[in-house]
């Protein structure tokens, strides 16, 4: 790789610190510098990995340089800002975005070169930042880069974890997990802020001081440090931030007279408790683990960030000369990712309160005009509650002020709508149940919200008429909807280069990058030869760069001329893989049972599914079990081989979702009707050209209103029908479609193995399960699914008719981007509005 006389980097090229440099032959000398005096590595290696790391260095020193502008000018201009606050963001790498965003690609691949390296291979080296679990994660992502391009005053809040969602193998006895350790080497976006410390309190108790404030006191105290991650817009100059916090103990804190005792454990003990709380990411759909430690992380990014505005607040106050408490909500919106950041409420409260000598009615006025809560499930299990017995042992203050808002709650509802006086015991913020009393998180995010939103419209009108049903009538005007979007840069522009190339060309224009909406301008070619040509091969190019990839990750040869139909998310029974995975093996039946001839006519088929099943939730596991055992039969079997291919993608994270999104056709998103509340991966396989076969749930019923009913193969029960149909099936009213039991046979006989699957099959029979059988109605769905997947045969033996309906699909993306999300968000809640630099 070398061109120079040492065994490692260049001699021909200089090393130079050029932090703006346009040129590649700048670049370079900049990659050099770091590669030589960045201590990271020996500088006699040059290796990708090294590459790499230099290479991102160097897109930092740009990012810093434009990061310090922008807040130096938030600070001049001083605008009401948004601080999203959120327990996930769920990053992926980001060196290709970085340097698409700043349009700098192609001097960094022509700069590279110089060097010896291939740009696809450096990025390739970078781990992903997967400090998310799925959906949600990814939205704040989206997020952040749809404020950064919107030049909006934004700051995302997070947690620095140590450990990030695990690393998914695939094994004999199904999934493993395996630490990912991101952070292994080093990150090289992050910038700790060794001057942004804030203590944090946990346990103690209240003390009520001589002037009659009441007072947290005791207990243990950990630091809250803050690294800064730089998020750039595109094509703009701002670069917002990413603030994440993590949690040490100070110097002050080791006991050296026990260390010199020997006691070396207890000499240190702040310093593991201070390590715990941002050691790991809480795996999501968990119920009973760790219960505290999570509590302790959430209230750990509260109170950062919480003490972190109001710092801000006033120091930019300060500097005015004389303001007001008053003027608070008019400068900062906070956002709660879901019930995880509740404890944000009773913190403002505190601080307000407690440190800042507000009265009650003051600062209860601050914090609900500040707060906006967005819900992301209506799954009852989802619903945070946490036993009061552990709020009042962590956080006895917040359990005081908690108190303290339910009752007033109870008596504004007892004094003017005594005809909610039957709902009280169910829409209070206490749960008093003798047996386990719960303060309910969602309760109080409501209760103390000027604004709560749902996901997609279904979403938020089952808030509205179920969940929340009885908060509408106090408050009507508190609810509203943002539909999710996702951002057009990465899901679109960076991961399929070809197919933009080609957007652009017949747009005539590549605003559609920051304007998607302009994407409906290719509905006027969807029937055009020249662009059917050009999109067919740029969607081959992905299908085989997949296909590339599916070998390397799995072994297994695939053919880019079948059908690729990808179903990849976190592995759920209500997102229903094992709807899938039936039909897959009924198809596999049927295969069997043809003639050579009768196989010839099908259409070949390749399934791949992916996702990570939360380590203790057993039926997830024996799902990827499952997709695993029917691709080893399948994918061996001579006779069926060429016709159907089951492949379990392993270790889904955003790059192996930047591979797979680009390369289908065909993506499942088949939720039972009501269940997800959004869904955003949709949104991406849509927007690459991919056709949708789903049901009537989440933003699906939006993106099929999109693109047109006509090119999206709908089937199920509908939302509103869901209940019916499973008192049904408890009463036993049930008749199965033949082809379901055929398929739950063909398991049962063990035509894929000895694994005991009864279990998984149970779940969709009698009363097992959640307790009543079948409760994702599987069953009921299974014949209308096999049909809309006979229409998908059909279809794709229609070349051109695919191809129209795969542009149309491009073309109904534009409602979509998460730039349309965030402008709702900055207008109809944050109230906030955009401050470019100049
Ligand atoms: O949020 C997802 C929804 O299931 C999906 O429909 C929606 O599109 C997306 C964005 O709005 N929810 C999650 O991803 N939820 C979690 O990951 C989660 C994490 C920790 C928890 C509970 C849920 O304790």
């Amino acid at each position: 790789k070398s061109n120079g006389s040492a065994p490692g980097i260049s001699t021909k090229i200089p090393a130079k610190a050029h932090p703006l440099a346009e040129e590649p032959s700048e670049i370079a000398a900049n990659i050099n510098y770091h590669a030589q005096y960045s201590p990271h590595f020996s500088p006699f290696k040059f290796e990708p990995e090294q590459a790499y790391y230099a290479t991102a260095e160097s897109v930092r020193d740009r990012l810093i340089q434009q990061w310090n502008e922008t807040y130096f000018h938030f600070h001049k201009v001083d605008p009401k800002q948004t601080y999203y606050l959120s327990m996930e963001f769920l990053q992926g790498r980001a060196l290709t975005n970085a340097i698409g965003n700043l349009e700098i690609q192609d001097a960094y691949g022509d700069a590279l070169i110089k060097l010896g390296h291939e740009l696809e291979n450096i990025a390739g080296q970078e781990k992903d930042a997967a400090l998310g679990n799925g959906g949600l994660g990814r939205l704040a992502s989206c997020f952040l880069d749809s404020m950064a391009t919107l030049n909006l005053p934004a700051w995302g809040y997070g947690l620095r974890y140590r450990y990030g969602l695990f690393k998914q193998s695939i094994a004999k006895e199904g999934q493993e997990e395996i630490p990912e350790d991101w952070l292994e080497k080093f990150s090289p976006w992050e910038v700790v802020r060794h001057d942004i410390i804030y203590p944090i309190r946990f346990f103690g108790h209240v003390e009520v001081t001589p002037t009659g404030l009441r007072k947290w006191v005791g207990g243990e105290v950990i630091q809250a440090l803050a690294y800064d991650v730089p998020i750039p817009g595109y094509k703009t100059k701002n670069t917002i931030s990413l603030r994440l916090w993590e949690a040490k103990a100070g110097a002050e804190d080791f006991n050296l007279f026990q260390f010199n005792d020997g006691q070396y454990e207890s000499a240190a003990q702040i310093h593991s408790s201070a390590q715990q709380i941002c050691a790991v990411l809480y795996p999501g759909d968990a119920t009973e683990n760790g219960k505290l430690l999570r509590l302790k992380q959430q209230f750990f990014l509260c109170s950062a960030s919480l003490q972190d505005i109001i710092f801000r607040f006033k120091e930019r106050r300060a500097a005015k000369g004389s303001w007001l408490w008053s003027e608070f909500p008019s400068k900062v919106a906070v956002q709660l990712n879901d019930t995880h950041p509740t404890l944000s409420i009773p913190e403002l409260m505190r601080l307000l309160m407690d440190v800042e000598g507000l009265g009650w009615d003051e600062a209860w006025d601050i914090t609900t005009r500040t707060i906006a809560y967005t819900n992301h499930t209506v799954l009852p299990e989802a619903l945070e509650k946490w036993s009061q017995s552990v709020m009042w042992k962590l956080l006895p203050r917040h359990m005081e002020i908690i108190g303290e808002i339910d009752k007033r709650f109870m008596a504004m509802i007892n004094s003017t709508r005594p005809d909610l006086e039957s709902k009280l015991h169910s829409m209070r913020i206490l749960d008093n149940n003798p047996q386990k009393p719960v303060v309910r998180m969602a309760n109080l995010c409501v209760v103390s919200s000027h604004t709560v939103n749902g996901v997609a419209e279904l979403h938020s009108e089952i808030l509205k008429s179920e969940l929340f049903v009885d908060y509408v009538s106090m408050w009507p005007a508190k609810f509203q909807n943002k539909t999710n979007g996702i951002t057009p840069r990465r899901w679109l522009r960076f991961c399929s280069p070809e197919l933009s190339s080609i957007i652009t060309k017949w747009l005539k224009t590549d605003k559609w990058v920051t304007n998607l909406d302009l994407l409906s301008g290719l509905r006027q070619f969807a029937d055009n030869e020249e662009l059917h040509t050009e999109w067919a091969a740029a969607k081959m190019a992905n299908k085989q760069r997949l296909a590339q990839y599916v070998l390397q990750v799995t072994g297994i040869n695939i053919d880019p001329n079948s059908l690729f139909d990808i179903q990849v998310k976190r592995i759920h029974e209500y997102k229903r893989q094992l709807m899938n995975i039936l039909g897959a093996i009924y198809r596999y039946k049927k295969l069997k049972e043809m003639s050579p001839e009768e196989r010839n006519k099908t259409t070949p088929r390749t399934i791949m599914i992916g996702g990570k099943a939360f380590a203790t939730y057993t039926n997830a596991k024996r799902i990827v079990k499952l997709v695993d055992d029917v691709g080893g039969v399948v994918n061996n079997d001579p006779e069926v081989s060429n016709y159907l291919k089951v492949i379990f993608v392993p270790n889904y994270n955003v790059s192996a979702a930047e591979m797979l999104i680009p390369g289908s056709e065909l993506s499942q998103h088949i939720s039972t009707a009501g269940m997800e509340a959004s869904g955003t991966s949709n949104m991406k396989f849509a927007l690459n050209g991919c056709l949708i076969i789903g049901t009537l749930d989440g933003a699906n019923v939006e993106i099929r209103e999109e693109i047109g009913e006509e090119n999206f193969f709908l089937f199920g029960a509908k939302a509103d029908e869901v209940p019916r149909l499973r008192k049904e099936r408890e009463n036993g009213l049930f008749k199965p479609d033949p082809r379901f039991d055929e398929a739950k046979e063909f398991i049962r006989s063990g035509a894929f193995g000895s694994y005991d699957y009864n279990p998984l099959l149970d779940s969709l029979e009698g009363n097992s399960g959640y307790g009543r059988g079948d409760y994702f109605l599987v069953g009921h769905d299974f014949p209308s699914y096999m049909e809309a997947q006979e229409k998908v045969d059909e279809a794709y033996k229609n070349k051109k008719k695919w191809l129209t309906m795969s542009i149309l699909s491009t073309a109904g993306s534009g409602k979509f981007s998460s730039d349309r999300t965030i402008a709702q968000y900055a207008k109809d809640i944050w109230k906030i509005e955009e401050c470019p630099v100049a």
